[in-house]
């Protein structure tokens, strides 16, 4: 017989229904009610993506795919898929609870973002880890796939075709920018590798894609009095076009892998009002979803970690 293995795929979460937003967001602010006012503000932006994000469903069908992907990949192991969200229901703890309860005594995690940080992928993995010991279940955990062959060629791919819909003036004034999920500028006073990564990534798509001109920027800030890495996108966007006279910006969340509020929003509304202002052409590349390149690179993270 096969060996039994557990998948634990992690993700962010999203609210299912209009109700779980007051919930969702108190978790995300690690038990700190949001006001009305911030309530409200949130609620604006899930109206003006359609009202609920599709994150949910795009997670869904990812963790599945990987999940078919594993299993066909080859026949010693049986991959038994599990998903732990961060912020929704079912949490990361329910999830390995769930694998416990089925009998998998081992099992492999990978986080659905590709760069790792204190907030982000040590967070998920710790939790993980956390409630697999109280089951006596041995997890390893994938760290980051921010560098991976395979990720940068999904990129590489999908820049690409955006490029193609310009005429090469307008590509000579086109600007990529490559970016990733802010976060609290007291990551770095840990040696956090997050901006780090995010560089690498940048570089080495600009290597594949033969693209130089682009840079780096930060998106999606939360609201807190902190302060946050940036540049934050709309204002380097501002800035490019003020200081290096690019007419054209090409958008590329790397740090995300969904179609979900912080690209629907973040990007295809926010930076595109900046490019209406300045009078600036906006493309975004398409998201990873479930394009098989995509979750066959996940797929041979997942075989790599299992064979360490
Ligand atoms: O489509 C959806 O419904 C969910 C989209 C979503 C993704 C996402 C990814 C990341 N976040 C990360 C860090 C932070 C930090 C704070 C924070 C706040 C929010 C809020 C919403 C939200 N995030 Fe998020 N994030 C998504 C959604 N995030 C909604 C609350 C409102 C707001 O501030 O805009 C600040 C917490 C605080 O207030 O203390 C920090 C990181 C990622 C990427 C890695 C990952 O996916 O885990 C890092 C998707």
């Amino acid at each position: 017989a096969k060996k039994q293995m557990g998948l634990l795929v992690m993700a962010y979460g999203t609210p299912y229904k209009e109700e779980d937003l007051e919930r969702y967001y108190t978790h995300i602010r690690r038990g700190r009610k949001p006001s009305d006012e911030m309530l409200q503000d949130l609620r604006a932006r899930y109206d003006a993506i359609g009202g609920i994000s599709p994150l949910a469903r795009i997670t869904e069908d990812q963790a599945e795919a990987l999940e078919d992907a594993l299993n066909e990949k080859q026949d010693d192991v049986e991959f038994n898929v599990y998903l732990g969200l961060k912020h929704i229901e079912p949490f990361v703890e329910d999830a390995v609870a769930q694998m416990a309860e089925d009998g998998m005594e081992e099992a492999v995690a990978i986080v659905l973002a590709p760069h790792y940080s204190t907030y982000s992928v040590k967070s998920y993995n710790g939790r993980a880890k956390e409630e697999a010991e109280k089951h006596g279940i041995t997890i390893q955990a994938v760290e980051s796939w921010y560098d991976e062959p395979g990720f940068i060629d999904y990129w590489k791919e999908v820049i690409e075709a955006e490029y193609r819909k310009m005429d090469e003036a307008e590509k000579e004034n086109a600007c990529l920018i490559v970016s990733a999920h802010s976060l609290p500028m007291k990551i770095l006073e840990g040696g956090d590798p997050y901006p780090d990564q995010l560089k690498k990534t940048a570089e080495l798509i600009s290597e594949a894609t033969g693209i130089t001109q682009y840079e780096i920027g930060w998106q999606s800030e939360g609201n807190t009095p902190d302060p946050w890495l940036g540049p934050d996108v709309q204002d380097l966007t501002e800035d490019l076009f003020k200081n290096k006279g690019y007419k054209s910006f090409v958008y590329a969340p790397v740090g995300f892998v969904s179609d979900h509020l912080e690209v629907l929003y973040d990007n295809d509304y926010e930076c595109k009002v900046v490019c209406d202002k300045v009078g600036a052409d906006y493309y975004r590349p398409e998201m990873p979803n479930t394009h098989p390149k995509f979750i066959q690179t996940l797929a041979d993270v997942v075989m790599d970690k299992v064979k360490e």
